[in-house]
């Protein structure tokens, strides 16, 4: 169990802040971002948000949200603390933003990843947390600092992201009594489903139809995997963002251990998908291909036309998990 003392004295102390986290946002950065900002500012802190990219449009309905700045819009080079949010190393951070937080009088880094480098001048790194928004929900309580309801449904997406909807293997009963308080403190369940899970476009679902119309099961029934087609984006509208969760549905079979989704990003580019259900390190099969990732979601971008790309990895999976197999059997 990390240290909090420390943390709780500067953020106490310190007036000035820049707080971030890592490129490519996910719910956990947005929330635990916006979940930190605004419960410093309620206690009257100078606080500057900013990422690398804008926030995506699925976390525009959080509280905060409009605040984030990008690189280029900061309106100063240096603060007293940098806060890095969610972020295994500075690198995460993007590079912009890094010249900035080395600008920083202090470098707190909180985080939950096992591979955290502790780079900070303060860390306060907990690889048992789900999220890191679970981190700054404990933090907030140490600090006795009130919840708003705003805070709180910032910190519960960060909550729900990071688990998959409380059900991978980070749903501890920690998590669940932490989503528990969050919900005492008044987050938004049903705004932040809503927004989450059902604001799919029509497009999406047009494509998911074409998608499925190309799904696979290997001669074992232990490998599903289904193409998006370059023409299935032309034909529906719809772009590579429309294409999130599509894998859920080949790993989703009874039977089946590894689900794998290829995407035809460009003719003779294809993006490659794999996610395992119980048993295979996926992040091994996507490094053959000179990718990587975790251990039950890991990815790769092979060149070649798509149907070569597919026989290909589909039997280099084939032999991936006989390999496993006949090893544990
Ligand atoms: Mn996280």
């Amino acid at each position: 169990m990390s240290d909090f003392t420390p943390v709780i004295e500067l953020l106490s102390k310190k007036n000035d802040f820049l707080i971030t986290a890592h490129v490519n946002p996910d719910g956990d950065a947005v929330g635990s971002l916006l979940g930190l900002g605004l419960l410093l500012r309620s206690i009257g802190k100078e606080v500057v948000l900013a990422l690398a990219q804008p926030v995506p449009s699925t976390y525009l309905f959080l509280p905060g949200s409009n605040q984030v700045c990008l690189p280029q819009d900061l309106p100063r080079e240096a603060y007293e603390v940098g806060v890095v949010l969610d972020c295994s190393e500075l690198e995460r951070a993007g590079e912009a933003l890094q010249k900035t937080l080395k600008n920083c009088r202090f470098l707190v880094n909180i985080d939950h990843h096992l591979s955290n480098k502790q780079f900070g001048d303060l860390n306060l790194v907990d690889s048992e947390a789900a999220a890191t928004g679970e981190i700054i929900c404990e933090l907030a309580e140490k600090m006795g600092v009130k919840i708003s309801p705003e805070v709180a449904t910032n910190l519960y997406t960060a909550l729900v992201t990071d688990t998959g909807s409380f059900q991978f293997a980070n749903t501890t009963p920690r998590c669940h009594y932490t989503a528990a308080r969050l919900l005492e403190y008044g987050a938004k369940r049903q705004q932040i489903r809503e927004f989450l899970y059902e604001q799919r476009s029509l497009r999406s679902l047009r494509l998911l139809e074409k998608a499925l119309g190309t799904l696979c099961l290997n001669s074992s029934g232990r490998i599903a995997w289904m193409k998006v087609r370059k023409e299935f984006f032309l034909e529906t509208g719809a772009g590579l963002e429309d294409c999130e969760g599509f894998i859920e549905y080949p790993k989703s079979l009874a039977g089946v251990e590894l689900g794998v989704l290829f995407k035809e990003i460009e003719h003779g580019e294809v993006k490659v998908g794999f996610r395992s259900k119980n048993l295979l390190d996926v992040s091994k099969l996507a490094a053959l291909f000179g990718g990587g990732g975790h251990e039950r979601a890991a990815g790769c971008v092979l060149k070649g036309e798509l149907d070569k790309v597919e026989k290909l990895v589909i039997a280099a999976a084939e032999e991936f998990l006989a390999r496993f197999e006949g090893r544990n059997q």
